[in-house]
């Protein structure tokens, strides 16, 4: 089975800023305050302006053509797809079984009672909660300090491998940046798929834009 994470370079050529590159979201906004609890607790509307904002650039954004050779990976093989990603453009690609692992845009949780269900394009803190009907509406988004979902799934993902590959993610940020180790720990061949080496340690990488780099490996 090949184990494939991908990080926000999967959908940089889609229009979808990454995070830590000149000019990424982080340079232009403090991640103290929108992608934090205690952010939300201190100014839930700036948060949810800042993730309404990148609901709407994903809906107008189209999967690339990185997205497309994943999908047809999958199609062809055992394939375990885990994204850091928020959009959907592997889904819309006609992936199956994404692992979101930091959440989903098109998800909205209640802070109160933990309830989920499908988020509006435009969300707001006041919008009530289907089920307990508090006003504590967010994205259903992993934030510094919570926990990552499906963690049990892509540990098990991990020991079963027969590939690793990280594709478009810088590997600063855990849990996700310690899957490399634990590939390599477990024996498994370890492949980096990104714009340039992001200094993890890989038995092997290809190295340029998505859209170029990952069809040419798959196909
Ligand atoms: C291209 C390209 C092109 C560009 N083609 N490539 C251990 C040590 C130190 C700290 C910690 C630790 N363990 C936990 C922590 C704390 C913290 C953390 O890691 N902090 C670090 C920053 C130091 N982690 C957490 O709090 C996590 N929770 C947690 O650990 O819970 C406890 C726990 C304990 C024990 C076990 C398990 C759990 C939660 C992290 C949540 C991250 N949330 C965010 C925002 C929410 C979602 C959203 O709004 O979208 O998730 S932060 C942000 O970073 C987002 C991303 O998913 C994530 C990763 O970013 P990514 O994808 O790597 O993007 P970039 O921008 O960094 O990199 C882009 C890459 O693409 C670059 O390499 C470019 O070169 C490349 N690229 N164009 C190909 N065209």
């Amino acid at each position: 089975m090949i184990f494939v994470l991908t990080g926000a370079g999967l959908s940089a050529e889609s229009g979808l800023g990454t995070f830590r590159d000149a000019g990424g979201l982080w340079s232009r906004y403090d991640l103290e305050e929108v992608a934090t609890p205690r952010g939300f607790a201190a100014n839930p509307h700036l948060v949810h302006d800042f993730y309404n904002a990148r609901r709407a650039n994903a809906a107008g954004a189209a999967p690339n053509a990185a997205h497309h050779a994943l999908a047809r990976l999958q199609a062809a093989r055992e394939v375990m797809l885990v994204t850091q990603n928020v959009d959907d453009l592997l889904e819309r690609a006609g992936a199956r079984d994404v692992l979101h692992m930091h959440g989903r845009l098109g998800g909205a949780l209640c802070a109160d009672c933990g309830a989920r269900w499908e988020a509006p394009l435009v969300m707001s803190p006041d919008d009530p909660c289907p089920e307990c009907g508090a006003a504590a509406t967010r994205p259903d988004v992993v934030w510094f300090g919570e926990m990552p979902t499906g963690l049990d799934e892509i540990d098990a993902g991990l020991a079963r491998a027969t590939l690793f590959v990280a594709l478009g993610t810088s590997g600063t940020v855990y849990p996700a940046a310690g899957f490399v180790e634990m590939a390599r720990a477990a024996g498994t061949p370890t492949l980096e798929l990104n714009l340039e080496p992001s200094g993890g340690r890989f038995d092997d990488g290809r190295y340029g834009p998505a859209s170029e780099i990952v069809p040419g490996w798959v196909d």
